[in-house]
Order: C-alpha cells, then structure tokens, then sequence
C-alpha cells in the first residue's frame, strides 16, 4: 500500500477531510485523481478505498479472469431495497445467476422493438408539457422532466404500470422515498465514530422510505394479479410465470420484490441523468447542436413517429449521448476485487478479495486515452474510427464484464429516441448564467438546470 499516493493532510482517526465533502465523493475524488494520479488512497474514518482511474490499470481491473464485481460500500447499503435483486446481489448468491437468465429476454432486440411504441408514447407527454412551456414562454426543469419521463418509460415497459408522473405537479413520492434511500447509501458508505447518527441504523425515515416503497411493489403486483396475463414478456410477467430454461426454477416471492425496486431505481434514475448531461451540453454547444438537428431532420423527416430502426440511425445524436456519458457517467464507480492473489500494474500485491473502485469520470479524462482536451465536450471522439484507435476499457460508463449494465441498449435507444424527438420540435434555450452544479445522490444529476423551449415549426 506505501507505493499507493495520498493526500498529504491527513487527520488522525478523520483522515482525509480537508477540502472534501460528504455530499461531493464524486467530485472531490476526481480532484484528487487529477492530483495524485492513476491510483490513490482515500482514507475516511477508519476504511481506507484504493480508488483507481489510470487506462491501464482499469484494463487489468476489467479481465474478468482476474477480477470480478464486490458488492461493498455505497451498492453494499442498497440491499436494505434492494435486497438480492440483480443490482445489488453477491456473485456467489444463487439469484444473480438465476435472475439474469430469467430476465435476460427482456433485453434482447425484439424487446427493444416492442417497447419502442410505449417509449414513444410516453415522450409524447414530455412533448405535450414542454410544448405548453413553448406557448407560455416557461422554462422547464430538466432534470425532474427526465425523472417523469423515464420512470414512466420502466413502470410501462418493465410493469405495465404508471405513475401518473406528467398529470403531477409535485414530484411522485416514490421518487422523493428513493432520493433518501439513495443518498442515505451514499452517506452511510463510511464508518463514522464521532457522529452522533451512529448505529442508528436506517433511523425512522429510513424505515417509513423502505415501508412505503414496499407498498409501491405491492401496488404494482397487485395491479397485475388483478388483470391477469400469463403470457407477458415484460419484467413483471417474466419474473411471475417464467422458469430457468435449464433448470426450471423460479424466482422466490421475496426475490421478486427485490427486481421490482431494482429495476425502478435503475432502470430510471441513471438515464435520467444522461438525458439531463446531454440536454445541457446541447444548450451549450449551438453547433453540436445544429448537427444533431440536420442528422434528426434528414433521417426522420419533419413529421410523423420515428420508426425503432430510425432511432438506431441517429448515429450523431448517438455520439452526443456517448459523449455525455464520457464527461458525467451518470453511475459514477463500480468495485473490483481480485478473484485470487494477484498484482496489479506489476507493482501492487493485491489477496483474493482485495478490491478498488474505478472511478469513471476520471478514467474518462485520462490524458494517456482522451488526450490533453479531456475536458472538452467533443462528440466527434466517438467516430467509428477514433474509438477504433483506442484501447478497450477507457468508455465504462455501463461498468465492465458479466455483471455490467443489462439495461444498456434501453437505455440507449430511449435517450436517442428523446433526444431525437426534443431537437426537431424545439430550439433549446437555457439560461447563459447557468454554471453547471453536480448533485451526487450514488447517481450524478445536473442541479437547477432549466431549458425554454421553443417551437421550431408547427408541424414538427
Ligand atoms: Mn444500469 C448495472 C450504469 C441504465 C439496470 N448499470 C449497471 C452498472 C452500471 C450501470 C455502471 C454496473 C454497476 C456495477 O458494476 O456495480 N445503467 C447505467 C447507466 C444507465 C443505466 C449509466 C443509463 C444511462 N440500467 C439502466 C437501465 C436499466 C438498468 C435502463 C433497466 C432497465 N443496471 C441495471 C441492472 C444492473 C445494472 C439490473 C445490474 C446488472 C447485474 O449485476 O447483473
């Protein structure tokens, strides 16, 4: 661990706390990379994080023979939601496997295609409230537009089932019991022996937010028994009537709940966010954004529904996404432990067991793969032929291996999709002073970001 930097102030039994936040470990740990280099030691409290960024390093991380996913800290303290579901399972528990397989034909193209009309259909909501911002000359908050239009998008496709998120003026109290679930995982990643809160465990909120989001499964569950149909291929009909296809076992009740949290947590949150990051770089970008409306308008024509194959052909709205996704990877780290004793770089002994986090923004920056104009917002970086002249393993924002993101072509195809549909009907306005603030919550979000649309032509 000696070869590993620090940073030079370090209090005894605080450890290093001078400059950092506790509502900012995303950012403050992209300082301290830019600082301390490839691989750093972070110590809070008693737990000291080895938290990793350097293109190389993160490419031995990814070989699954070596290493594989740990389910510790901030992902560790989800189970209290998310029990055994996909997300939050151990590898060695018998539910990731069996929940993959089960759900793995959600995920496929054919799904894809058949979610395609119900993605629409809900971005023609989002449509509908921003075109009464356009009429009335009002701004919209992005951020919270995303969260509606994206929970929506998984309760309809994964559920059947709607929050009626576009008829509320406030947001819908599943989201606020999730915000607080979330950031009190993110707070609770640490040890922490002087603070009062102590072994107070969830504390009585915490207990009311998990409460309440288990009524929302039940809600959800039952709706379904309700109207039953045992031949759906969504999620929910997947996990309540489908069997392992070798095996033929079943999901368990209680594991059932699990993916049904996870999914809504995830299957919402993280887009939202992306959704939200290419928003505002659209707002600042004019010429970016004058590309990605001509390739709109060339390839969908200036009216009628984009078909699902018209979407995979927005490849410049794609690189935007892809480039947003590179500067604010909305899932911000994953952890690797090392599957037996190995050495990493050729210079750190690491035992079976031993992990680090991969700190994604700051893999995204590394000068060795982006180049010295990182921070610069270029979606020309992802051109077929750059991405071919660059290593593997520098673009995570999904995660690595067999435990990354199963939601990752859904998530693509209903940004593009939304992003398609908001660059022909409007121009986007933001506001010049905006300065971007990053709220961290385990997900990154643009904070207080707002957007006037205004209508480019009546029959877009
Ligand atoms: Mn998603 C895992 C990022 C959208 C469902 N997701 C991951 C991981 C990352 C990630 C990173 C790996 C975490 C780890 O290694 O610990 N996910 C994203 C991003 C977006 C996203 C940046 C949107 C943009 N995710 C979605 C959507 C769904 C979804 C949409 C569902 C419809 N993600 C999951 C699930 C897992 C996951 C489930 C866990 C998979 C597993 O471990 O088997």
């Amino acid at each position: 661990l000696s070869r590993i930097p620090h940073p030079p102030r370090r209090v005894p039994v605080l450890g290093d706390v001078f400059g950092f936040s506790p509502g900012t470990p995303v950012q403050d740990s992209l300082r301290m990379a830019r600082e301390l280099g490839p691989i750093f030691r972070r110590k809070i409290f008693g737990l000291e994080i080895v938290v990793v960024s350097g293109t190389d390093l993160v490419a031995e991380l990814a070989d699954e023979s070596r290493f594989t996913k740990r389910v510790v800290l901030a992902v560790h303290n989800l189970r209290d939601v998310g029990g055994d579901g996909l997300f939050t399972a151990h590898n060695h528990e018998p539910n990731w496997q069996l929940g993959h397989d089960i759900l793995a034909p959600a995920f496929t193209r054919e799904a894809m295609e058949r979610y395609h009309p119900v993605m629409l259909a809900i971005a023609r909501r989002l449509t509908a409230g921003w075109d009464a911002h356009a009429a009335g000359g009002t701004a919209a908050d992005v951020s919270a537009d995303m969260t509606k239009l994206t929970l929506e998008t998984i309760a309809h496709t994964g559920f059947g089932y709607d929050f009626g998120s576009f008829e509320r003026t406030e947001q819908h109290p599943f989201i606020a019991a999730m915000v607080r679930a979330l950031r009190h995982a993110q707070g609770g990643n640490v040890p922490r022996p002087l603070s009062p809160v102590k072994n107070r465990g969830r504390g009585r909120s915490g207990a009311a937010d998990a409460a309440y989001l288990a009524a929302v499964v039940d809600e959800v569950v039952r709706e379904r028994t309700e109207h039953p149909d045992p031949g759906a291929q969504d999620l929910l009909g997947l996990m309540l009537h489908t069997r392992h296809p070798r095996t033929g076992e079943r999901l368990s009740p209680e594991n059932i709940r699990h993916q049904i949290i996870t999914f809504l947590v995830a299957g919402h949150e993280t887009t939202s966010g992306a959704l939200s990051f290419a928003l505002y770089y659209l707002s600042r970008h004019p010429e970016v954004t004058a590309r990605a409306r001509a390739e709109v308008d060339e390839v969908w024509g200036p009216t009628g529904e984009p078909s699902y194959r018209q979407v995979s052909k927005l490849r410049y709205v794609r690189r935007v996404l892809d480039e947003s996704l590179r500067m604010w990877p909305t899932a911000p780290a994953f952890t690797r432990a090392a599957r037996t004793d190995t050495v990493l770089g050729g210079v750190h002994p690491m035992r079976a067991g031993a992990w680090a986090v991969v700190l994604i923004p700051a893999l995204h920056r590394d000068p060795a793969a982006w180049g010295p104009d990182a921070d610069r917002f270029d979606p020309d970086r992802f051109l077929p032929e750059r991405v071919r002249a660059r290593p593997a393993h520098v673009f995570k924002p999904f995660g690595t291996g067999e435990r990354a993101c199963i939601g990752r072509q859904f998530a693509l195809h209903e940004a593009t999709l939304v992003l398609g549909l908001l660059l022909r009907r409007y121009e986007l306005r933001g506001d010049p002073g905006y300065r971007l603030e990053i709220a961290e919550r385990l997900t990154l979000m643009p904070r207080g970001f707002r957007l006037t649309p205004v209508r480019r032509r009546p029959a877009a």
